[in-house]
């Protein structure tokens, strides 16, 4: 961890701060919930690592896929699960957060076309910054993914 540190802060002397923010930005372990395709909305979710040493707000999230992405986070409000729209979404230097079902999310809201299984749709994040980290997502049973072991085909 203190070797990456060292890494990266020279690379902030040699390439200045707006490049080290888009660098630092790891997407890793992203899924795309499939259902039904006569559901028109999913949620996506990912581990979101910042490895720099600023904190980075993510303010946006786009797919080719749907009408609209947003971040949301689910809470449990009179013992029914309900979700509320973050206008943003704040990495810490040097930390990860987690994307859960029951915790922050990414709704893609209005799909327009049905979501194979075991196929692979961009998903980017937007920075307030307006720097853009993309990945690729495949979509899997919520089964498939709890396991993390992938399925044959
Ligand atoms: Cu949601």
């Amino acid at each position: 961890m203190g070797k990456t540190l060292n890494i990266l802060l020279c690379s902030l002397v040699v390439l200045g701060s707006s490049k080290v923010h888009s660098q630092s930005l790891i997407i890793d372990s992203g899924w795309i919930r499939l259902l039904p395709s006569s559901i028109e909305n999913t949620a996506a979710y990912m581990k979101i690592t910042n490895s720099g040493v600023e904190a980075i707000e993510i303010s946006n999230v786009q797919s080719l896929i749907a009408q609209r992405a947003e971040l949301h986070r689910s809470y449990y409000k009179n013992g029914l699960m309900q979700m509320r729209h973050l206008e943003s979404l704040t990495i810490p230097a040097q930390s990860s957060i987690s994307m859960t079902s029951n915790g922050i999310h990414i709704m893609l809201i209005g799909l327009k076309q049905s979501l194979e299984h075991g196929q692979l749709y961009e998903v980017c994040l937007i920075s307030t910054l307006e720097e853009r980290r993309c990945s690729k997502l495949e979509v899997l049973h919520p089964s498939d993914q709890s396991s993390f072991i992938s399925h044959e085909h």
